[in-house]
């Protein structure tokens, strides 16, 4: 195994022997050859859509498989043996490329031990050269985002047959020698297929449920049993909402759910009660003391206790060995009842002891209804400058970085987040300006794209170039919807975005000399040194 695709990789180099996110060999293995898989289906389909004897629901099953790939989604070997099976088939009903063609286009195993032995050998390594590797996993983990935002809109019945034409493109790609020039162009464009996916996310969401509104969410816990839900997925939480209505259980959100009190079509719910816990990796204390049974609808999945294990449910792309898994009808339809009656069987959740509220819902539309008294607090000095803090958190003690630059911020200055990011600034209490708050959480970090339309709208106002604008990027990744947020600031000409807490593994020396010399990208260095640069005097 070898993997470094996350910013929890094993020293800063790669993991080698089990994953830092619990990952073992096998599936870490499994995981390459599904993704290698992926490759020969989309090197058979891009030309055999072409002349229209190509299979157009490959996307779809191509684009899930690499959403199950990401970091801390899928830990269970059997649904990737299965996955393995499922792309062996789709892929030999495609027509064969012209010319010979690559071993990921016709490998076929004989039996599972044929698929464990050929899964150690079509890893990241397989591509000796450095540079080379580095562009091709670039560009693998920026499709990766691109497939996991894409699921969320495709659920929603919001779908582009452009986007996963594009993921088979570059998965394809990947196969062949391309230059230098190329393959970096493809990793760009990636960026720009980004924006357009994390648009049609965002359309889907405001479409469904409502734009958001900036919201007070409560964090203190009720004497009744409760339902946990995290992840990402909005459906999920809707479904589950109508079906614990006037059933007496109560239902809590976590990590990257707290986003959703902010629509309109989840407000005024008698019993969904407020965001319990932080962001993902507090999961093990937080599942625990909350009692009651906890639903994963997308990543972060931290390999649970045993002692909260039989309460944890995943749906959708996600999985652990062990855990019950909730899937779909044909119409999808999930049916949460098992969770629901567990829950009356149990206690109440326990306080967490950070019972501050939060604001959430501060995406595009609600700042933007906001923009004469913003561009009033420019225009008059009362906010001086605005600092992008978007991003995911993650257990690194680095991290504690976030908060002390949170913290450190002169008070004329507003944080735009989205992302678990959040987790490490939002409790702190940092006021506002005029009534316009200094931590302004747009949502998920699929609701990236209103930080981008919020930049546009500013620059759009002053008559100036987005880079002119009084807006810093301080971003902290973990995973890959990280990497292909970045991908997609870097595709609308943002410089000088500054990440962390440590860079990329998979950026060569001389990759990141090119985003460096293009771009200006570069690594958070102390708080002091940062403020220096990002909030010039
Ligand atoms: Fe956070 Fe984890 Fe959102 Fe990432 S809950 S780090 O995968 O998706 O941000
Ligand atoms: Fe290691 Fe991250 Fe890969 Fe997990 S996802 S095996 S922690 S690099």
């Amino acid at each position: 195994m070898f993997c470094y695709q996350c910013e929890e990789t094993l020293n800063g180099k790669g993991c080698t022997k089990k994953g830092i996110c619990g990952k073992d060999e096998e599936t870490a293995n499994l995981i390459d050859l599904l993704i290698y898989l992926c490759k020969g289906i989309s090197v058979r389909n891009v030309p055999a859509m072409e002349n229209g004897a190509g299979n157009p629901d490959a996307g779809k099953f191509i684009m899930d498989s690499l959403f199950t790939t990401l970091t801390n989604v899928n830990f269970d070997k059997d649904r990737y043996y299965q996955l393995i099976s499922e792309a062996i088939a789709i892929r030999d009903k495609i027509p064969k490329a012209a010319g010979s063609e690559h071993d990921a286009c016709t490998w076929k195993p004989k039996d599972k031990s044929e698929v464990e032995e050929k899964a150690k050998l079509v890893g990241v390594l397989l591509t000796e050269n450095e540079d080379v590797r580095s562009l091709r996993e670039l560009l693998v983990y920026g499709l990766k985002g691109v497939s996991a935002y894409y699921h969320h809109a495709a659920i929603l019945g919001f779908t582009d047959d452009e986007i996963p034409a594009f993921v088979q493109k570059g998965l394809a790609s990947t196969l062949k020698d391309l230059s230098v020039d190329e393959m970096t162009g493809l990793v760009l464009e990636c960026g720009g297929v980004g924006v357009k996916t994390l648009e049609l996310l965002d359309r889907a969401h405001t479409t469904t449920f409502g734009k958001p509104e900036i919201t007070t969410v409560k964090t203190t816990v009720r004497d009744r049993p409760g339902i946990l839900i995290t992840g990402h997925d909005l459906l999920d939480l809707k479904m589950l909402l109508e079906q614990t209505k006037g059933t007496g259980v109560d239902v809590y959100t976590h990590g990257e759910m707290l986003p959703a009190h902010g629509y309109p079509a989840f407000k005024g719910i008698e019993n969904l009660v407020g965001n319990y816990g932080r962001s993902w990796w507090h999961q093990k204390e937080e599942f625990e003391s909350f009692n009651g049974p906890v639903l994963i609808t997308t990543n972060c999945i931290v390999p649970p206790k045993d002692s909260y294990k039989d309460r944890v449910y995943t749906t959708s792309v996600v999985g652990y060995p062990g855990l019950k898994h909730i899937k779909a009808d044909e119409k999808g339809h999930k049916d949460f009842s098992a969770l629901i009656e567990q829950a009356k069987k149990c206690s109440p959740p326990e306080a967490v002891g950070n019972e501050s509220d939060l604001i959430t819902g501060c995406a595009h539309d609600a700042v933007l209804a906001l923009a004469g008294p913003v561009t009033d607090a420019i225009k008059n000095g009362a906010i001086r400058r605005f600092i992008v803090m978007a991003g995911c958190d993650g257990r690194h003690r680095e991290r504690e970085y976030y908060t002390e630059f949170a913290k450190a911020l002169p008070a004329d200055t507003v944080i735009l987040t989205a992302g678990c990011a959040k987790y490490r600034y939002n409790s702190l209490g940092l006021g506002d300006i005029g009534g316009i708050p200094r931590v302004l959480d747009a949502g998920q970090c699929n609701d990236s794209y209103s930080l981008v339309v919020i930049a546009k709208a500013l620059a759009e106002a002053f008559g100036v170039d987005i880079n002119e604008l009084p807006v810093s990027y301080n971003i902290a990744w973990y995973e890959q919807k990280a990497v292909l947020v970045l991908l997609a600031l870097l595709n609308l000409g943002i410089k000088n975005i500054t990440i962390g807490p440590v860079l990329p593994a998979f950026v060569s020396p001389a990759v990141l000399d090119v985003l460096v010399k293009n771009f200006g990208l570069g690594k958070n260095s102390t708080v002091e040194e940062d403020l220096k640069k990002m909030v010039p005097q």
